[in-house]
């Protein structure tokens, strides 16, 4: 018998056309220039409070967010800037919203660790560790009951893959094959402490069996294979087929977030060879070698996000605060 993860490997591709090649690329791009002018702002103190970095984890979120549907959703956490822009927030509205500016996506009042633009399908970013899982399958649950074809992707990290929630989310959405994608982002640290100490099987994807679901593992910082991975869960989902567990292998380049030192838990070296496996540099050679862009070409398209993003902070840092009413604005009861 085929084991669910063999299934999963049978059907994958890579970005087959210089369109869809180029979309990933620029999202990327994006992701990383915005995140970078992100920590510039922080050390400023422009960005109030701490924000959370994905340098060198790009990948997984722009694969999906080419892969899905605009009316699909992504559930995501506190490390969620990459998955908000990637689903077509603009720059200004999340470096406003880092700024707490009103033209901020939630005029200000959520920060860094909240982004959430549902107009986007970006339902969230959430900081409890692991509590979006059932929410993401609950959406998933709501898709099915009204026969949309809409998929709910849901991303986390591996320390997440230990809270009790993890384990109810994916029981729950196999049993009634729901169309979700669970992505674990698995950088090998939840906060400092390293994958060998937070579990005694490091590879996530095996549990998927446990379940009954499709487990695939991928190097994600492997741009083409980790998009025909993306793209395949996400049309199975859409097949009405249930629900995939994605182990994505990445290596964070910052720290944990942009005030710790991570120094302090990891070794220079480490931290090289995570900066050596950047998916973005590994990606901008696979287009090139493959003539899909020329080396200005990807060169240009850097400059321009680069340019949109300090535009965005400058512009984003001009507008005003909100003010003390607007505390009572956008809630319910
Ligand atoms: C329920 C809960 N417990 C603890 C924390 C504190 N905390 C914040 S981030 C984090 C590490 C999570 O690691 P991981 O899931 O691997 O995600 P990563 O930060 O590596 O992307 C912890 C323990 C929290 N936010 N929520
Ligand atoms: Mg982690």
């Amino acid at each position: 018998m085929r084991t669910p993860t063999e299934d999963a490997a049978k059907n994958t591709a890579p970005p087959d056309t210089a369109a869809a090649g180029l979309a990933l690329f620029r999202s990327q791009v994006e992701i990383r220039l915005l995140e970078k002018r992100a920590y510039d702002l922080f050390l400023q103190n422009l960005v109030k409070g701490t924000s959370h970095l994905s340098l060198g984890q790009e990948a997984v979120a722009a694969g999906f967010a080419v892969a899905m549907r605009g009316d699909d959703y992504t559930f995501c956490t506190y490390r969620g800037h990459a998955h908000t822009l990637a689903r077509g927030a603009p720059m200004v509205g999340v470096l406003g919203e880092l700024m707490g500016r009103k033209c901020g996506l939630m005029e200000g009042k959520g920060g860094s660790m909240h982004l959430t633009s549902v107009r986007h399908g970006a339902m969230g970013s959430y900081a409890i560790v692991g509590a979006h899982l059932p929410v993401a399958a609950g959406a998933a649950w709501s898709a099915q009951v009204r026969g949309t074809e809409q998929v709910a992707v849901c991303f986390f990290g591996d320390g997440a893959t230990n809270i009790g929630a993890f384990h109810e989310a994916l029981n729950f959405a196999a049993v009634w094959k729901l169309p979700v994608v669970f992505v674990c982002e698995n950088n090998g640290y939840a906060i400092s402490v390293p994958i060998r100490l937070q579990m005694a099987n490091p590879d996530v994807a095996d549990r998927a069996r446990g379940y009954g679901m499709v487990g695939v593992t991928v190097d994600g910082t492997d741009v083409p294979a980790a998009f025909a991975v993306c793209k395949e869960a996400v049309e199975r989902a859409r097949r009405g087929e249930g629900p995939t567990l994605i182990d994505a292998k990445i290596r964070r380049i910052n720290s944990h977030t942009s005030e710790d030192n991570q120094l302090k838990y990891r070794s220079k070296e480490e931290i090289a060879d995570a900066a050596e496996h950047d998916p973005i540099e590994r990606f901008r050679s696979w287009l090139v070698e493959r003539g899909w862009i020329a080396a200005e070409d990807a060169a240009r398209i850097q400059a321009e996000c680069d340019q949109e993003a300090s535009a965005a902070a400058d512009w984003a840092e001009q507008q005003p605060d909100p003010v003390a009413e607007d505390a009572l604005t956008h809630l319910f009861a």
